[in-house]
């Protein structure tokens, strides 16, 4: 695994190093069990850890960290099968013992004591998740429930084969067969893109794949735009994009798709808009939603700041933040004084049009 870092950690490279080390100390098992390719990744995982309980610990929001906890750890049992799932519950348990005495000798000066206290009281919560995950294994996803089952199965299936043309003319005709495009959206393609990045958690696809599977996926959107630009117009306008340098963007792609056939004019600006150029470009179009989406936790914070410097400028336009990060939170959202949060695009739409009636 090779996890991408919010690049504003790099400050603390150096308590990484440190724990990377005082582990191999400690635990004398792990430099059998660790070839050069898997060091370096424990090396990264390190970095990453320490970038999640940051901003846990900057959002004061435990359940951030809490529940990456039991998702690193369900990734390092997939990742790693040659261990067993309480040999990996041990190092996992170790890093954060580990992290957290060296924390608080090294971070004094770089973060408050508060801070300090809330990063050890978080790890050690962290400690009781990853215990309880060892039996906790009914990870199963709920891929078969609810309607459509049939033909997101064989979505999925012609994704995983890499079948392009048989996956777009099975859209095509569930269209024809008369689908609402927003099922298509939201029951059909997002939810086969939620199943592809499970079977990546658990080591049953590699990343090219999740890579193969957005691209179809996003040009299956595409063949869609003649039908969602042709709808009558509304005269309301959403600008919307993700934060920080988040990557994840089909969500909010489809979000703004759906805004656009109920007839609002969309300026959608894709992944990791810059804070300034989404400042420029509300000025420029002056909309009346702006949209903001976060799928990686550890861009939250980003998202905070970004409300608020919208709100400083801009007291008068309506805020809705969402993507999955928000569901590995309690309720942040609801401190930011934003106008809505939704878990679903459609969901924001029915908000929006109340609102805007
Ligand atoms: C495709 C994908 C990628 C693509 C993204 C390409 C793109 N153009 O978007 C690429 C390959 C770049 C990628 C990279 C990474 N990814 Co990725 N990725 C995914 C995957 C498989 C699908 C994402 C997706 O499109 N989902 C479908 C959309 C439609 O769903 P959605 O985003 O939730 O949006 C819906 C709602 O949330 C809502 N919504 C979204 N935004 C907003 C905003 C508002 C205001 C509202 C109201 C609603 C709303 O509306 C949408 C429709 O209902 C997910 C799996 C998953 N669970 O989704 C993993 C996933 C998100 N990725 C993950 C990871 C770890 C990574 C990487 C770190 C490593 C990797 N796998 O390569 C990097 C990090 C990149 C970065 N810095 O951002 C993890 C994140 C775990 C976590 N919680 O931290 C996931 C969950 C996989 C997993 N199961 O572990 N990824």
């Amino acid at each position: 695994m090779s996890l991408l870092i919010n690049n504003s950690e790099y400050r603390y490279i150096e308590i990484a190093q440190a724990v990377f080390q005082e582990q191999f100390k400690r635990d004398p098992k792990l430099e059998l069990e660790m070839d050069e390719r898997r060091k370096r990744l424990m090396y990264d995982d390190v970095v990453y850890n320490i970038s999640f309980l940051m901003t846990a610990v900057s959002l004061k929001d435990e359940r951030v960290f809490t529940e990456y906890a039991k998702w690193i750890y369900e990734l390092l049992c997939n990742l790693m099968k040659d261990l067993d799932r309480d040999r990996i519950m041990e190092h996992m348990v170790g890093h954060y013992q580990i992290l957290s005495e060296i924390f608080k000798k090294k971070a004094r000066g770089m973060v408050s004591e508060e801070d300090i206290e809330l990063s050890a009281r978080y790890l050690s919560s962290a400690i009781e998740s990853t215990r309880a995950s060892v039996t906790d294994i009914t990870l199963s996803s709920n891929f078969s429930e609810g309607s459509n089952y049939e033909i997101r199965k064989a979505y999925l299936e012609h994704l995983l084969k890499g079948e392009t043309r048989k996956a777009q003319d099975l859209i095509e005709e569930t269209r024809k067969q008369g689908v609402p495009l927003v099922e298509i959206y939201e029951s059909i393609l997002a939810r086969t893109m939620v199943e592809i990045g499970s079977l990546w958690h658990r080591n049953i696809i590699t990343v090219e794949k999740e890579h193969y599977a957005t691209s179809v996926t996003q040009t299956i959107m595409s063949s869609f735009y003649d039908e969602i630009f042709a709808s009558p117009r509304k005269n309301k306008s959403l600008l919307s994009c993700t934060v920080g340098t988040e990557l994840h963007e089909m969500g909010i792609r489809m979000l703004s798709d759906i805004f656009e056939y109920r007839g609002w004019d969309t300026y959608y600006m894709g992944a990791a808009l810059p804070r300034e150029a989404l400042i420029r470009s509300i000025e420029e179009h002056k909309p009346d939603l702006v949209a903001l989406s976060v799928t990686m936790p550890i861009y939250l914070v980003d998202c905070r700041e970004i409300v608020s410097s919208i709100r400083e400028r801009y007291p008068d336009i309506k805020i809705a933040v969402g993507g999955q990060a928000f569901d590995y939170t309690s309720d942040i959202w609801k401190v930011w004084g934003v106008d809505f949060y939704s878990e679903k695009a459609t969901d924001l739409v029915r908000l929006a049009e109340e609102e805007f009636r």
